[in-house]
């Protein structure tokens, strides 16, 4: 069948075959291939389809479903609903979309692919289908809405514990990017809604590469991925139940504590750049400051070139200097 020759192809190679590729290699339609492709999927074969690109076979393992996510989630002990898409604009919005459906529980939201992926400020996060993990948690923290973005650090050292569980060495860029080898490799946004009278809900969006072999240009030189530092590939579904299991050990101490006290140092000794020189750019103007650790609000510490401390919150400010990304 045209299904098994092009399961064949795409087996032979490691990189995206274009649709056109594979038609002109067995002699058929694209619409052939194309309906191939769907077949192939619905046995369970995970095809990444990126435009542009082609498809790309994904090992067997990689395979990512509301089902397996929550498997391998409850083999960690952690019961936890999953909302499965294959194909989303951003987990954030789809999490948003759909918090007024779950007030009190916690849900995460997974996508193969995120169309339009966010990051912070308006900025965007490349997310091409099957080759990284696109999520976001949806949690009901009771604390003061000030102190949410204490989640971000959390969230940060949760996923650079899981890198660490897989023989990675990474380091946090205060206070939400993990970087293996100066490149970045996970970003995290973190949105809230609240009133007066507290938070509603806050979502933790958690971008994470895993085996992207090549990035969009403007890329190239800042991102990096689990399978280019090391040139293998990983099941998804288990750093995402790894990461989640950090994640629910460090959040009670947060909650209980209402302060990152009993995680600074946990945070810090990962934490990029201490005693080096960095530009601050914030409300009150450009300076130049030394970088020190973080206090317990997860604030970060600088002292300008007079020595005077000053404690910087995230989305306040933006340091420059540490690596050519930032
Ligand atoms: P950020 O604003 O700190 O970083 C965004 C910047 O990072 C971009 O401007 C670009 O320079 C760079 N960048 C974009 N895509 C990638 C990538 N794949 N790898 C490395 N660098 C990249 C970081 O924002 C927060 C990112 C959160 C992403 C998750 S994915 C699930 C959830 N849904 C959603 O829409 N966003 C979050």
């Amino acid at each position: 069948m045209l299904k098994d020759e092009v399961l064949k192809l795409l087996k032979s190679e490691d990189d995206y075959l274009s649709g056109q590729r594979i038609s002109t290699l067995l002699g058929v339609s694209r619409t052939a291939v194309w309906k191939s492709i769907a077949l192939l999927k619905a046995e369970g074969y995970a095809v990444s389809a990126v435009s542009n690109r082609g498809y790309r076979l994904l090992p067997k393992e990689d395979i990512l479903n509301r089902r397996e996510l929550e498997e391998g989630l409850l083999e960690k002990g952690l019961n936890i609903k999953v909302v499965y898409e294959e194909r989303t604009g951003s987990t954030n919005l789809l999490a948003k979309e759909n918090a007024g459906s779950y007030v009190k529980e916690d849900v995460l939201f997974v996508a193969g692919e995120q169309s339009a992926g966010r990051g912070r400020r308006g900025r965007t996060w490349f997310s091409p289908g099957g080759e990284g993990i696109w999520m976001s948690l949806l949690l009901h923290p009771q604390m003061e809405s000030h102190k949410a973005g204490m989640l971000t650090l959390l969230a940060a050292l949760a996923a650079a514990k899981s890198l660490e569980d897989l023989g990675f060495v990474p380091g946090i860029k205060w206070p939400n990017d993990i970087v293996l080898g100066k490149k970045k490799v996970c970003g995290i946004l973190t949105e809230m809604s609240a009133d007066m009278d507290g938070i509603h809900y806050v979502i933790c969006g958690i971008g994470m590469n895993v085996s992207t072999r090549h990035f969009p240009e403007d890329l190239a030189e800042l991102a990096t991925s689990l399978y280019t530092e090391s040139g293998r590939l990983y099941s998804r579904k288990e750093i995402i139940a790894d990461l989640l299991l950090h994640f629910y050990r460090l959040y009670p101490l947060l909650l209980q504590e209402g302060s990152l006290s009993s995680l600074q140092k946990d945070y810090e000794g990962y934490l990029l750049g201490k005693g080096e020189r960095i530009q601050v750019h914030g409300a009150k103007g450009t300076y130049a400051a030394m970088q020190g650790g973080i206090n317990d609000r997860g604030e970060l510490l600088v002292y300008d070139e007079e020595g005077k401390e000053h404690a910087l919150l995230s989305g306040e400010v933006s340091i420059r200097g540490l690596y050519s990304y930032t």
